[in-house]
């Protein structure tokens, strides 16, 4: 048997941490690289919309009046999909209508008062001031005896199903562990039972000698697009120093996420030229009563584009049936995003 060309041959590379396999086909990549702008001019949004359901001093559905804030607001969710009131109860039918009451929270956190920004236009002092509130959020809500996990996230991007461009994330504190964080959380703790060592800090060890698959670093993260991605830019940032949440953060460290999360956002944004859509969210160790030393605080990046900015991949026939397939590498992104300027 002939060494496997990860450059040329189709393959299937394996996820760690989700221990799923994604199909790479390299091979239907064959020709350059053209970055195809869209011509289509770009909306500038104004730095402040009246019509704005998130903007300072306006109204929200349900008649609740935003204040004049000037740096980050956070607050519950007017149409949260979890209550924290919920009565808890079980269901179970013969092991097969199996179903649970789930109690919870849902925030909301505007990034900036001012409409028009995203994170990556936005000041590594304002970003800063974002985690701050990531981790007071993260803090509180934990700190709640029926909160034990909580999940940051971002949608950004009409292609997201964000609703409004004004920079705005949100949170979701639950009572039970959600799927990804759950099946990472038993991958790390058994790589730890096995190796005696961290799962994402050996990654990270492999990705920073190899350098093949590094988008962007500073003192304190590194941005790789991971070995198994399935989304063409999809891109992991992880911390050198093994945390298990953000909380956990030196002052120093804080300030470091802020950069690199507007180093890749930055990057993104010009790789097609268009304010780029994605999904993004940390993973933390659950806020249940357990330490998961062998956790590590992490974000995942899930942009939704493959070679515009109109041109998105779908994940339907053979990857809703079979398993998720790619043709560009996770290193010919990682070097088209690297070759970028932050
Ligand atoms: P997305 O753009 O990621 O959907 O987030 C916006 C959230 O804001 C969404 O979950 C909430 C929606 O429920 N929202 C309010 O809480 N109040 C409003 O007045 C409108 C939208
Ligand atoms: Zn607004």
């Amino acid at each position: 048997m002939s060494s496997l060309e990860l450059s040329k041959h189709p393959h299937r590379r394996f996820n760690p941490l989700s221990r799923e396999w994604v199909l790479v086909s390299p091979h239907r990549t064959q020709r350059p690289w053209q970055g195809q702008v869209e011509d289509k001019p770009a909306e500038t949004p104004l730095p402040y919309d009246p019509k704005c359901y998130l903007c300072p001093g306006n109204e929200r559905a349900g008649g609740i009046t935003n204040p004049a804030y000037t740096e980050t607001f956070v607050f519950d969710n007017d149409y949260a999909a979890l209550k924290p009131d919920t009565p808890a109860a079980n269901l179970n039918e013969s092991d097969l209508l199996i179903a649970q009451s789930e109690a919870g929270r849902c925030r909301v956190v505007c990034f900036s008062p001012r409409h028009d920004l995203t994170i990556a236009q936005m000041s590594v002092p304002e970003l800063r001031r974002v985690v701050d509130t990531w981790v007071d959020e993260y803090v509180t809500l934990g700190n709640h005896p029926s909160i034990n996990a909580v999940q940051i996230f971002e949608n950004r991007g009409a292609m997201m199903g964000a609703s409004n461009p004004h920079p705005h994330g949100q949170i979701w504190a639950t009572e039970t562990i959600p799927n990804e964080l759950q099946k990472e959380l038993t991958a790390l703790a058994e790589y730890e039972q096995q190796h005696r060592s961290n799962l994402l800090s050996d990654y990270l060890a492999l990705e920073l000698e190899k350098q093949e698959r590094v988008v962007c670093t500073n003192e304190h993260f590194v941005v790789v697009v991971p070995f198994w991605a399935v989304w063409p830019f999809e891109t992991l940032l992880l911390s050198r120093r093994q945390v298990t949440a953000i909380d956990e953060l030196s002052d120093d460290e804080r300030t470091g996420l802020a950069d690199i999360l507007r180093q890749i956002t930055s990057r993104y944004d010009q790789l097609f030229q268009v304010s780029f859509p994605y999904t993004m969210g940390f993973h933390q160790r659950p806020t249940d009563r357990a330490a998961h030393p062998s956790f590590q605080l992490h974000a995942h990046f899930y942009p939704p584009l493959l070679r515009s900015a109109t041109v998105k991949k779908f994940m339907v026939g053979y990857e809703m049936l079979a398993m998720p397939q790619r043709d560009i590498t996770a290193e010919m992104a990682a070097e088209w995003l690297r070759l970028l300027s932050p």
